[in-house]
């Protein structure tokens, strides 16, 4: 067949990617300041280039691309003290994590409301649409959290599941997880921890003394966690893991799959790169729970200082922070925004709560907040904010 273009050389080709990647904003500058991911470890990089053609949709095929898997599910088994009748299924991130949670809920339920505080992540949304469940949403308390007395009233013979926070999107708030749990276990309903950020936080947290509750299987009542190794795991996009009590539960999200060797397949994706996976053990293997504690010890040091330097301007925080997120309380949030873009900065808006989202990834140093603090200044006395 004739072709009205030429084919490209590789340097062409990379040439041509390498342009349109300069005009990405990169974490290594410093200057994204409001994203949830970051720059994977050095080692996940490397562990990454050597899975890339692996298929866990396949294990048959890729017996020690499967092995990797289970000794990754294995470390993530401890970090929430998982109970031996557990299971770990590997997903692409925290949507993936909700959504396989919910059908889990569903199936096992036969029922179809969730009950999920006002601070839920959108994916939510997409799960109502997908599996015509209906939210019900529980109010927070001032400090941002569930209310547990609405839940004790809003739960019922309809509830399908209970969800709550690990570590909310907007500020990093943790709902009253034990108290949500004992609610879980006494009523006999499902209950769900989205822990895809704090899932990597809140266990060095409290080894480092500070007052969080646990997000574990400690808690009679948890059902399912779902922690994402692409936020705080140091690990590449795309990986996610959602835990589950029972291995036996998997039974009622899984497919006869007769055109490949292994008999069923669980879960929503069929072939999916062992890449992510070869790339988030090696992070673990590499830090260990001690490499883990450091970096979040680090990362609330620099969200301390951040604090610090934004209180210093003369701006509020919509609440003390619990890990390295920090709502900065501001009138005109989307303007301030605009403008630190166009000055490099990247922030997250949240409308809702009339404020800005900074989150304090690994990659971030008080140096670079030095830098950030004088045009957060010139910006907010631009727009009026101060
Ligand atoms: N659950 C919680 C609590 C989340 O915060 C998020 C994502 C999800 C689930 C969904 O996770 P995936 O996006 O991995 O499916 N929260 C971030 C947010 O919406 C996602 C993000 C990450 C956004 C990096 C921007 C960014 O640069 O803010």
């Amino acid at each position: 067949m004739a072709s009205s273009q030429s084919n490209k050389t590789g340097r062409e080709i990379f040439e041509e990617l390498s342009q349109l990647k300069q005009k990405d904003f990169n974490f290594s500058s410093g200057r994204i300041l409001g994203s949830m991911c970051t720059v994977p470890h050095p080692i996940a990089r490397e562990a990454y280039i050597r899975f890339l053609e692996t298929n866990l949709g396949d294990p048959e095929l890729c017996p020690g691309t499967k092995e990797v898997e289970s000794r990754f599910l294995a470390f993530i088994g401890r970090l929430v003290h998982a109970p031996r009748s557990a299971a770990g299924q590997i997903v692409s991130g925290g949507t993936e994590g909700n959504i396989t949670a919910m059908w889990l809920a569903k199936q096992l339920s036969g029922k179809r409301e969730v009950l999920l505080p006002e601070s839920a992540h959108f994916s939510f949304q997409k799960i109502a649409s997908l599996m015509d469940m209906k939210l019900v949403e529980v109010p927070l308390t001032k400090e941002y959290t569930l209310d547990i007395n609405t839940l004790k009233k809003k739960i019922s013979s309809k509830t399908a599941a209970v969800v709550g926070l690990a570590g909310s999107t907007e500020l990093g708030t943790v709902d009253p997880l034990p108290e949500i749990s004992d609610l879980c276990a006494d009523e006999q309903v499902f209950f769900h921890v989205d822990a895809a950020f704090g899932g990597f936080v809140i266990p060095f947290l409290r080894q480092l003394g500070y007052k969080v509750p646990p997000c574990d299987f400690t808690l009679k009542g948890v059902s399912t966690i779902s922690l994402d190794s692409h936020k705080m795991g140091y690990a590449a996009i795309s990986l996610g893991t959602l835990m589950i009590r029972q291995k036996q539960w998997l039974e009622h999200i899984s497919v006869e799959s007769p055109y490949i060797s292994s008999e069923k397949q669980a879960g929503i994706l069929g072939t999916r790169s062992g890449a992510p996976v070869a790339a988030a053990y090696a992070v673990t293997q590499y830090l260990g729970f001690d490499g883990y504690q450091n970096v979040v010890k680090s990362c609330m040091n620099v969200t301390q200082y951040t604090e610090t330097r934004i209180k210093e301007l003369g701006l509020g925080l919509v609440v003390e922070p619990t890990m390295n997120v920090l709502g900065v309380r501001l009138k005109k949030p989307g303007a301030v925004v605009k403008k630190l873009a166009e000055n490099g900065w990247r922030v997250n808006k949240v409308e809702r709560l009339s404020a800005v989202r900074m989150v304090l990834m690994p990659q971030i140093t008080t140096q670079m907040i030095d830098e950030f603090i004088p045009v957060l200044k010139r910006v907010c006395e631009e727009v009026g904010e101060v």
